[in-house]
């Protein structure tokens, strides 16, 4: 009797492991995800299954038995549960830190093309990193969304925080882009001039001063034109500013990085000067891509004059001799 019931105990632990085990890859199988708030993310004609279910196992459990069911999505509230037939949209993670969040679904194909899109699909869409399909390239990136600033819906393709990557690059590097989406950030000229051009769009720049007065400009019409040379083309500057950063100064000028001379000064090279690929005419009011300086530091890059600032992250009312300790430039379609 006493083997008999070894042999029970066994058989059911047995059974009680192969069962956890086959739940867990169940549980991965569909990539299903958990959203807290917001409603589920898959658009109504490709919705294959919803009602109740009691865990996000179970819901999990259910797409992964239709075959056709692609993603799967449990709202812990309600204890919703939908399938979805053609993934579309991943959520990726609203942290500071995206490295490790992201790392799990980047296998997954959404088809969404900026962030306008996501927004204008899901209106309750929240401020964070989606992964985004270009629509021309096909190119997949991960990007940070604004879906608060002016109604929302700005793909953000610059971004400076904290002084922790370094702006001062070659061209090919400024055309493919550096830094990541969850700090500081140069989507890439490429990248950046494939989203404008996909529709009309405007153009808004962020900036924040070490006294944390914050401004900005926006820009009705953006786009890089002229092939790799990613001439800045820049509308009319939206009534609605608050600071004249000066941005309109760069307005159909190529980009220029210290490896590759495009701006009208002959006899020196303003990305050198400025210490930043920028759109330099003779050099630039904004400086948006200069060197990071926090309070206290002494603006002091090789070669520059005792007391220069003008190579220095700054750009508000009045032009880049103020410090800046955040900016961001973003677009949105129209
Ligand atoms: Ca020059």
């Amino acid at each position: 009797m006493k083997s008999k019931s070894k042999i029970v105990i066994l058989i059911s632990t047995f059974l009680f492991v192969l069962q956890v085990i086959s739940s867990t890859i169940v549980h991965w199988k569909k990539y299903d995800f958990i959203r807290q708030s917001l409603p589920l993310f898959c658009k109504s004609s490709e919705i294959l299954f919803s009602g109740t279910v009691h865990d996000p196992l179970e819901c999990s459990k259910i797409c992964s038995m239709k075959h056709s069911c692609l993603v799967s999505s449990f709202k812990p509230d309600s204890h919703e549960c939908i399938g979805c037939q053609e993934f579309r949209i991943w959520y990726v993670e609203t942290a500071p830190t995206i490295k490790h969040a992201i790392e799990p679904q980047k296998h997954l194909v959404s088809l969404v093309s900026d962030c306008k899109e996501i927004l204008d699909e899901f209106p309750e869409a929240e401020s964070g990193f989606y992964e985004i399909k270009l629509w021309s390239s096909n190119k997949t990136l991960i990007v940070n969304c604004d879906m608060e600033t002016d109604g929302g819906g700005w793909t953000i393709f610059h971004r400076r925080l904290d002084g922790s990557i370094e702006f001062y690059r070659n061209f090919t590097e400024y055309e493919n882009g550096f830094g990541n989406a969850g700090g500081e950030l140069w989507l890439g000229l490429k990248y950046i001039q494939e989203l404008a051009d996909q529709s009309h769009s405007e153009l808004r720049i962020d900036m924040t001063n070490y006294n944390n007065a914050t401004g900005y400009e926006i820009f009705q019409e953006f786009k890089l034109t002229n092939g790799i040379k990613y001439t800045l083309n820049i509308g009319l500057r939206d009534a609605s500013v608050n600071v004249a950063a000066g941005l309109a100064y760069s307005n159909s000028v190529p980009f220029t990085t210290f490896d590759r001379d495009l701006d009208t000064v002959g006899s020196r090279n303003c990305a050198v000067d400025r210490h930043a690929g920028w759109w330099h005419r003779s050099c630039t009011i904004v400086n948006l891509n200069g060197l990071y300086v926090p309070p206290g530091s002494i603006c002091k890059v090789a070669g520059a004059e005792p007391g220069q600032c003008d190579h220095q992250h700054g750009g508000f009312d009045g032009g880049g001799e103020v410090k800046l300790r955040r900016s961001s430039m973003m677009l949105r379609r129209t």
